[in-house]
């Protein structure tokens, strides 16, 4: 049996106020196109389907597209919730969906039983058992009791989360025993202790305090293959290469520019599965020009005379103010086919600005860091800024989660 595990596609996600649609679209065409050149029998999607909870007609197109597409030749498809999508809105078309074999679990179900799928082939012999667990909000697994403290709080969530996973896992297995030696797959939307994240990656922060990672203790060992959302680099996690990340098929920043993107073939015999990385191929360049004006003009030149459509930032590091430095892109740029998406002028920054943070701007920062050098200007002592770091990350996430379809 062939599985084929992808997450965190955030479609309708921009960037840097330019559109992505091209690329998604083109990205779901490869994915199904995959799927049937390996003859994958199930997909797995492991949250973040969509980046916000309120998507566009137009990413909500290409994902129906693509079910309807990959749902004729995949003969089973699980999609999870993750912290960016709406529960109310995946699980919306359900029961329509059930009917073309896609199972989408994005409200984790109050009973971890009910989250257990079992896949059977087209002779209608089992195949597989899911725990298709989505991002567990706290809500879900916690309850909060007036006048925790926050370490009570966060240690409820861990147990929470553990208990979850126990729950669903063992019911797995008593529907496993008596069927042979089929694979137990479970899924995930979470930040794995030690896992890591590129800065501006877009992996938006999820409990909050020591438990922002999750331990991987918590998954129980009968676990074939755990596949994971929310990091959008690929990786394996609790030194188990069967525990892995995905990874976000699309770069979401000029961070990650380069980096390579996979979705992950898993091939069974058995219980045993075998793991081939597939690359994502590039849709869109992106490029990160830096140095001094004569090696960005150099670069930009050359990158068009190769006739590259990359998308570009430059950032100008050299000593000199450099105040014409945007017209002098623009220049270099004029007639060419890479596109200058950002420019950032270390130069000028350097000048105007003159606090601890003065290599910064706005555009830099996420509204977090936001927030941290607010408490510096205020002074805040340690403790003062940790119980106010905790309290304004617990707002914050309570507004990003909000499920205003919920109604
Ligand atoms: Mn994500």
């Amino acid at each position: 049996m062939k599985v084929l595990h992808t997450s965190d596609w955030h479609l309708g996600r921009s960037l840097f106020g330019r559109q992505r649609y091209h690329e998604f679209e083109q990205f779901l065409q490869w994915l199904s196109q995959t799927i049937r050149k390996h003859d994958v029998s199930l997909l797995i999607v492991s949250g973040d389907v969509f980046d916000t909870t309120t998507p566009s007609n137009r990413a909500q197109e290409l994902y129906y597209q693509f079910l309807c597409r990959a749902s004729s030749c995949c003969r089973h498809i699980v999609i999870t919730g993750g912290n960016h999508d709406s529960p109310s809105f995946l699980e919306a078309p359900r029961e329509l969906l059930r009917s073309l074999q896609v199972h989408v679990i994005a409200q984790a179900p109050s009973n971890p039983e009910d989250a257990v799928l079992l896949l059977k082939d087209d002779s209608g012999a089992p195949e597989a058992v899911v725990c298709a667990v989505p991002y567990l909000r706290d809500r879900d697994i916690r309850t909060a009791e007036a006048g925790e403290g926050n370490e009570e709080k966060q240690k409820k969530l861990l147990e929470g989360i553990r208990e979850y996973y126990q729950r669903a896992c063992s019911h797995a297995e008593t529907l496993r025993a008596p069927l042979g030696d089929i694979p137990l797959i479970a899924t995930g939307h979470l930040f794995a202790a030690g896992g890591a994240s590129v800065e501006g990656d877009g992996v938006r922060e999820l409990y909050i305090g020591t438990l922002a990672q999750v331990d991987t203790t918590v998954f129980p060992d009968s676990i074939d293959y755990l596949a994971l959302g929310h990091l959008h680099s690929p990786q394996q996690t609790g030194g188990r290469p069967h525990f892995r990340y995905s990874g976000a098929p699309l770069a979401n920043g000029f961070s990650e520019a380069g980096a390579v993107k996979q979705a992950v073939l898993v091939s069974f015999s058995g219980r045993i599965p075998k793991l081939q990385h597939l690359e994502v191929p590039v849709f869109q360049e992106l490029v990160r020009i830096t140095g001094t004006v004569e090696e960005i003009v150099g670069r930009i030149t050359e990158l068009n005379r190769q006739g590259s459509t990359a998308w570009a930032e430059v950032e100008y590091t050299g000593d000199a103010q450099m105040p014409s430095l945007r017209d002098l892109v623009d220049e270099a740029a004029s007639g060419g086919s890479v596109e200058i998406r950002r420019i950032k002028n270390r130069g000028i920054i350097d000048q105007v600005l003159s606090s601890v943070h003065h290599r910064e701007t706005l555009d830099d920062l996420d509204v977090r860091q936001v927030f941290s050098r607010r408490l510096d200007t205020w002074g805040a002592d340690e403790q003062t800024r940790r119980e106010m770091t905790e309290l304004y990350l617990e707002v914050l996430r309570s507004i990003e989660e909000a499920d205003i379809r919920e109604q």
